[in-house]
C-alpha cells in the first residue's frame, strides 16, 4: 500500500475543509489519515504510520479489528436503535457479559467518557442521599489537581486545567480538588462529613501519565471505606489492558465500589462507555432519574461483548505488560539530554521532554511523523507513547528505532 493514494482527496484539501467547516477546537499534527489497520495507519498518499497515540487508548484492540466489526455490521443491518422505552434483545445478555466479566451486581450503559463520568457523579450523588444519610444538595466529591475526566461543564468544574475550565464558568459546586498521590491530602479532606466520594484515575493520562507511588490506591481506597466514601475509578483510558491489567486498579487489587469505563470498551468502533457497580449504589437511580438515547443500544452492547472477547482471546493486557517493559527499558537507552524521563505502566507510557536549541516536544512529534511514528504531546513537554495493544515484539523494536532516530536528529 506504500504510496498508492489512498483516497481521492489530498492533504491540503481534507486540512483546508476542516479548517473553514469545522470547529477549531483541536490543533491536530498535519497527517490526513484514511485507512487503520491492527497497529498501523496510512494517510491519504498512502504513508504508513505506526499508531502510537491509538484514539487516546480507544484502539487497545487494534484499528479496525474484524471480530468488532463484523459485530457493528452484523447487528446494524438487524436493529440499531430502539431507545430504553422497550427492551431489546441484545440488552441484557450484554449487561450479563460485562457484569460477570468485571465482577460487579449491574451496570448503567452509557456513551462517551464524560457521560460515564457524569453518571457516576450522579449515581454518589444519590447513595449520598439516599444511603449515607447525607443532607440533600450537601454532597462533596473529592477530585485531585491534574484530573481529566471530560468536558461536560460539570466534569470541567472538578477540573485545574484553565484549557479545560477557564471561560466557561459558572461551574457546578460540591468538588474538593486535592494533590494526587497524596494521602494526607486525602485523609483531610475525608474528615469533611459530608464527602461522598472520591473520583479518581488509577493513572493520570492527559496530566501526562503520571503513576502513583506504589500502595496509594490500595491505601486510599481503605482510608474511603474507613469513612464510608465510595472509592471511583476512571478507567476510560487506563482501563481494558492498557497499563498490562485489565483494570490499572487491578495492579493493586483495589475493586473500586464505582467502575467507569469507555474508549476501548468498544475498541474504537463505536462510541460506549459503561458505569458498574453493586446493587447498593445502582439502585439508588429509579425509573426516569437517568438515561440516555444510546445508551445501551443494539449495536453498542454487541460491539462491547466482540471487543472484551477480544482482550482475553489476544491476551492482549499480557501482551502490554511485557511490550510495556521493553519499551521503558529501550527508550531510558536513547542518549540524548531531550529525555528528562520515561514514566509508565504497560503500554500507556510517557517521555518528558527538555527542550533543546528551541525544539520542543512538538518538533520531535512533527519528525516522528515524517520518520513514520505518529504521536501528540501532552501539555507541552510530555509525549504520550500509546500503541495499540496487538502490536508485535518486531513492530515495537521498529517503532522504538524511528523514535530514537528522530530525537537523535536534534
Ligand atoms: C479530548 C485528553 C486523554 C479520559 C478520562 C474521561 C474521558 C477521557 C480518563 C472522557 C477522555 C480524551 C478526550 C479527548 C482527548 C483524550 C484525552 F487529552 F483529553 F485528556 F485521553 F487524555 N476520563 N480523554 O482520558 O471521555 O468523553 O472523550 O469519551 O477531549 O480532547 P470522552
Amino acid at each position: 500500500m506504500s504510496g498508492i493514494a489512498l483516497s481521492q482527496m489530498t492533504s491540503q484539501q481534507a486540512i483546508a475543509l476542516e479548517d473553514k467547516y469545522g470547529a477549531h477546537n483541536y490543533h491536530p499534527l498535519p497527517v490526513v489519515i484514511a485507512r487503520g489497520d491492527k497497529a498501523k495507519v496510512w494517510d491519504v498518499d498512502g504513508k504508513e504510520y505506526f499508531d502510537f497515540l491509538s484514539a487516546y487508548s480507544a484502539v487497545n484492540q487494534g484499528h479496525c479489528h474484524p471480530k468488532i466489526v463484523n459485530a457493528l455490521t452484523e447487528q446494524a443491518q438487524k436493529l440499531t436503535l430502539v431507545s430504553r422505552a422497550f427492551y431489546s434483545d441484545t440488552l441484557g445478555s450484554y449487561e450479563k457479559y460485562i457484569t460477570e466479566y468485571f465482577g460487579y451486581d449491574k451496570v448503567l450503559p452509557m456513551n462517551t467518557g464524560a457521560e460515564g463520568d457524569e453518571t457516576a457523579l450522579k449515581l454518589v450523588r444519590r447513595w449520598a442521599y439516599d444511603k449515607k444519610g447525607i443532607e440533600v444538595d450537601k454532597a462533596k466529591i473529592i477530585v485531585c489537581a491534574n484530573n481529566f475526566h471530560g468536558r461536560t461543564i460539570t466534569v470541567i468544574s472538578m477540573s485545574t486545567d484553565p484549557d479545560s475550565k477557564a471561560g466557561f464558568g459558572p461551574y457546578t459546586p460540591g468538588f474538593e480538588i486535592i494533590p494526587y498521590n497524596d494521602l494526607d491530602a486525602l485523609a483531610k479532606a475525608l474528615e469533611d462529613p459530608n464527602v461522598a466520594g472520591f473520583l479518581v484515575e488509577p493513572i493520570q493520562g492527559e496530566a501526562g501519565v503520571v503513576v502513583p507511588d506504589e500502595g496509594y490506591l490500595t491505601k486510599a481506597f481503605a482510608m474511603c471505606k474507613e469513612k464510608n466514601v465510595l472509592f471511583v475509578a476512571d478507567e476510560v483510558q487506563t482501563g481494558i489492558a492498557r497499563t498490562g491489567k485489565l483494570l490499572a486498579c487491578d495492579h493493586e487489587s483495589v475493586r473500586p465500589d464505582v467502575l467507569i469505563l469507555g474508549k476501548a470498551l468498544s475498541g474504537g468502533v463505536y462510541p460506549v462507555s459503561a458505569v458498574l457497580a453493586d446493587d447498593e449504589v445502582m439502585l439508588t437511580i429509579k425509573p426516569g432519574q437517568h438515561g440516555s438515547t444510546f445508551g445501551g443500544n443494539p449495536v453498542a452492547a454487541k460491539v462491547a461483548v466482540a471487543a472484551l472477547e477480544v482482550v482475553k482471546e489476544e491476551n492482549l493486557a499480557e501482551n502490554a505488560e511485557k511490550l510495556g517493559k521493553i519499551f521503558r527499558e529501550e527508550v531510558r537507552k536513547i542518549d540524548s539530554e531531550m529525555i528528562e524521563l520515561v514514566r509508565g505502566k504497560g503500554l500507556l507510557n510517557a517521555v518528558v521532554i527538555k527542550p533543546k536549541n528551541g525544539k520542543t516536544a512538538w518538533d520531535i512529534c512533527v519528525k516522528m511523523a515524517e520518520n513514520g511514528l505518529l504521536a501528540k504531546p501532552t501539555h507541552d513537554h510530555i509525549i504520550r507513547f500509546a500503541p495499540p495493544l496487538v502490536i508485535t515484539e518486531e513492530e515495537l523494536h521498529e517503532a522504538i528505532a524511528l523514535i530514537r532516530d528522530s530525537i537523535l536528529s536534534f
